[in-house]
């Protein structure tokens, strides 16, 4: 990956803070990714994102591929250009999203047949077709096209599913080829049983990647079981390539994930629960349609330097998200992604100063005081 490289500046315990370069800008890790779906961060202009402290988006093969469509972007000069962030993009690769959200899906060892949750529309995804869309997008860091089995599932379908996407890693890569300034991300997947863990991690390193996603968790298993895999999953993968833990997560989960050696996550929670209300605080949880704000003349969080908190009463954004008015999203969207990229900020400060156990000590204790 000529052109990309990971330094890694400080460790404290298995948790590491270091920078990926990469031609479109640094991403400081541990590194939170906002979900930029279909081509925007919702509520947000890209240069609020970049404000709130994002050095890289992630956007979705699957939602733009039937909307506006892969080769429509391309035309348009790519979809940095197409969005307005020439910041990194990284993109998944689709499997995910069609097992979640598409209709009449039809899996082959070739790829996957499904209809299009938009229109109804017949459409086919493989390895090679993920790269070719992800070339087309102009992603920076391209993943691996993989199977993410769904809950409950047997160890015996666990399994199977594992060594599916390890051959479609391997057409991932044969397909990615050789491209200079952009990235090839390797996913391994496992469930919760450490053994296959091992045979995906084996079989990942084999070919060999840029980088290297935790896949198949945050899927129902629970925090528990999450953290269980996460106490060996990471160690499994090279020490000197970024690890990527998909789809997480809650405050909780960050750190925890950050404690046990991940440097890169997104998660639509900070953006999606922006839109419903809930906003996270350093003491927790906070819903904003609750009565006892509505004649609350005091910021959401005194210590919050975002415009919701600096401008803008409880009351007021209160009175705003129940009149169901736009500018509701954008304050609450604003101040949850703040928060998410403070707390990588507070993470990665607190691991270059070898103060981490500390700072997850602080955070937790915050967060047991509740809202006052
Ligand atoms: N694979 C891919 N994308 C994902 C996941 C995965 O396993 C997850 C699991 N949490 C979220 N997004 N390709
Ligand atoms: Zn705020």
């Amino acid at each position: 990956m000529s052109g990309f490289g990971f330094t890694i500046s400080a460790t404290d315990g298995k948790a590491r803070t270091g920078v990926i370069d990469t031609p479109r800008g640094a991403i400081r890790t541990p590194a939170f990714m906002p979900v930029g779906t279909a081509g925007t961060v919702k509520a947000m202009l890209p240069e609020s994102v970049r404000a709130t402290g994002a050095d890289i988006l992630l956007g979705n093969t699957y939602h733009l591929m039937l909307r506006p469509t892969a080769e429509r972007i391309d035309r348009l000069g790519g979809l940095h250009r197409f969005m307005n962030w020439e910041r990194p993009i990284l993109t998944d690769s689709g499997g995910f999203q069609v097992m979640s959200l598409s209709e009449l899906r039809k899996m082959t060892e070739e790829g996957v047949t499904f209809r299009s949750h938009v229109d109804g529309s017949k459409h086919f995804l493989s390895p090679e077709r993920s790269m070719e869309i992800q070339r087309l997008l102009g992603s920076d860091i391209v993943m691996c096209f993989d199977e993410c089995p769904a809950l409950p599932a047997t160890e015996d379908r666990v399994a199977e599913s594992m060594r599916l996407s390890m051959r479609w890693a391997r057409r991932s890569k044969e397909a990615f080829g050789d491209r200079p300034g952009h990235a090839l991300f390797g996913i391994q997947q496992g469930g919760v049983t450490r053994e296959l863990r091992e045979e995906s991690a084996e079989a990942l390193t084999g070919i060999g990647f840029d980088g290297y996603a935790v896949g198949g968790l945050a899927v129902g298993e629970g925090q528990e079981a999450m953290f269980g895999v996460l106490d060996y999953a990471p160690g499994m993968l090279p020490a000197d390539k970024p690890r990527y833990l998909m789809g997480v997560g809650k405050p909780d989960d960050i750190v925890g994930a950050v404690q046990r050696g991940i440097d890169m996550m997104d998660c639509v929670l900070p953006s999606r629960s922006g839109r419903t209300g809930q906003l996270f605080t350093r003491r927790g949880v906070v819903n904003i349609k609750n009565a006892r704000h509505a004649d609350d003349p005091r910021p959401l969080d005194e210590h919050c330097s975002c415009p919701a908190c600096r401008s803008y009463s409880r009351a007021y954004l209160h009175h705003v998200f129940r009149a169901g008015e736009i500018i509701s999203s954008m304050l609450l969207t604003w101040h949850n992604l703040h928060y998410f990229q403070e707390l990588m900020a507070g993470l990665r400060g607190a691991i270059a100063a070898g103060r981490l156990d500390a700072f997850v000590a602080e955070f937790h204790a915050r967060r047991a005081e509740g809202d006052i």
